[in-house]
């Protein structure tokens, strides 16, 4: 475990800020380097180093994993769905680039492994809607989808071509309470924990019946700690894994949430974030991540619920 010299590239981020800290605590605080384009929170500047870094710069991106020889690089960097539908041409940028960046440091043999996370974006409307399989029609019609399933081409191919060592899974939406997310089409579900605790009521931009894949951070970071500790051959699929834990509407979350806010209220204002929701799956079949890694999901809705109401009540974070 020691021998590794972790870099984690938008380290500032929702998933990169937690991921960091997960990372510090299982291989050590120096073996870990933040960077992002931004600073990040307290803890994750305060527990080891942190270096400001454009993730689509290739040469400060190469002269960071020269001077701290870096293993593995985490690259969490990227526009998510609804800001990347404002700005596409940013977004394909920014999201490409960096990956190319990675993957072209890997294949000059200057990195040793890869993770890249994808995310149901990859999928569109003409993709089965329930259990959405690992391997069907993809056909995204979001910049962000679209930037996600060129990149999972691209991460396959530089494993065939190269042998780049690179493993991805495809991410539902993340819930955690720590760090807010920005842009995603999935933040309402963590929105209406922070407005529930504050206001006592929630206005979603989703509607009612709105089925999306979700997941716990616990959950998120477990599975991408397991696939990067896997042995290499079982890591059979080089595109990227269908990930799932559970699935919900604006409405099943709002009255688990009542469960313990009795008072809770909650209305609908469906925004242009619908479209994108409507386009993506309600439910993962996940099977091929189970069987070839072992991945198992803990955080089930009623889970989520608790978990994210204590821990925002403990760490008193709302708006
Ligand atoms: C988003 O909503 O854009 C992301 C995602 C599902 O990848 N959370």
């Amino acid at each position: 475990m020691n021998s590794k010299k972790i870099l984690v590239i938008g380290a500032a981020g929702q998933i990169g800020s937690e991921l960091t800290m997960k990372l510090r605590g299982l291989f050590g605080n120096d073996n870990v380097i933040a960077s992002d384009i931004k600073n990040g929170g307290e803890e994750l500047m305060n527990s080891g180093t942190f270096e400001i870094a454009d993730a689509t710069d290739k040469a400060g991106i190469e002269s960071l994993i020269e001077n701290h020889k870096i293993t593995d690089v985490y690259l969490m960097a990227a526009m998510l769905s609804a800001t990347a539908e404002k700005i596409p041409m940013k977004a394909w940028s920014l999201n490409m680039d960096s990956l190319f960046n990675i993957l072209n440091l890997a294949k000059d043999k200057k990195i040793e492994r890869i993770f890249w996370p994808s995310s149901i974006a990859v999928f569109g409307p003409r993709s089965p809607k329930e259990n959405t399989p690992q391997t069907t029609i993809m056909e995204p019609n979001t910049v962000y989808g679209i930037s996600k399933q060129t990149g999972e081409r691209w991460c396959e191919y530089y494993f065939n071509k190269y042998g780049v060592d690179v493993r991805s899974i495809r991410f539902p939406g993340i819930i955690s309470y720590k760090t807010l997310p920005g842009g995603g089409t999935t933040d309402y579900a963590i929105e209406i924990f922070r407005s529930a605790l504050k206001d006592g009521c929630y206005t979603s931009f989703l509607s009612e019946n709105t089925a999306l894949p979700m997941m716990f951070m616990d959950d998120a970071l477990k599975a991408t700690v397991d696939i990067m500790q896997a042995p290499s051959e079982k890591i059979k699929l080089r595109s990227s894994y269908n990930l799932s834990a559970m699935s919900f509407t604006p409405n099943d979350l709002a009255s688990e949430i009542r469960k313990q806010l009795p008072e809770f209220e909650i209305r609908y204002n469906p925004d242009s974030r619908q479209q994108i929701a409507d386009s993506w799956p309600g439910s993962i079949d996940d099977n091929e991540a189970r069987k070839d890694w072992g991945w198992k999901h803990e955080f089930d809705i009623k889970k989520l619920t608790r978990a994210m109401l204590d821990g925002l009540k403990t760490e008193k974070l709302t708006f």
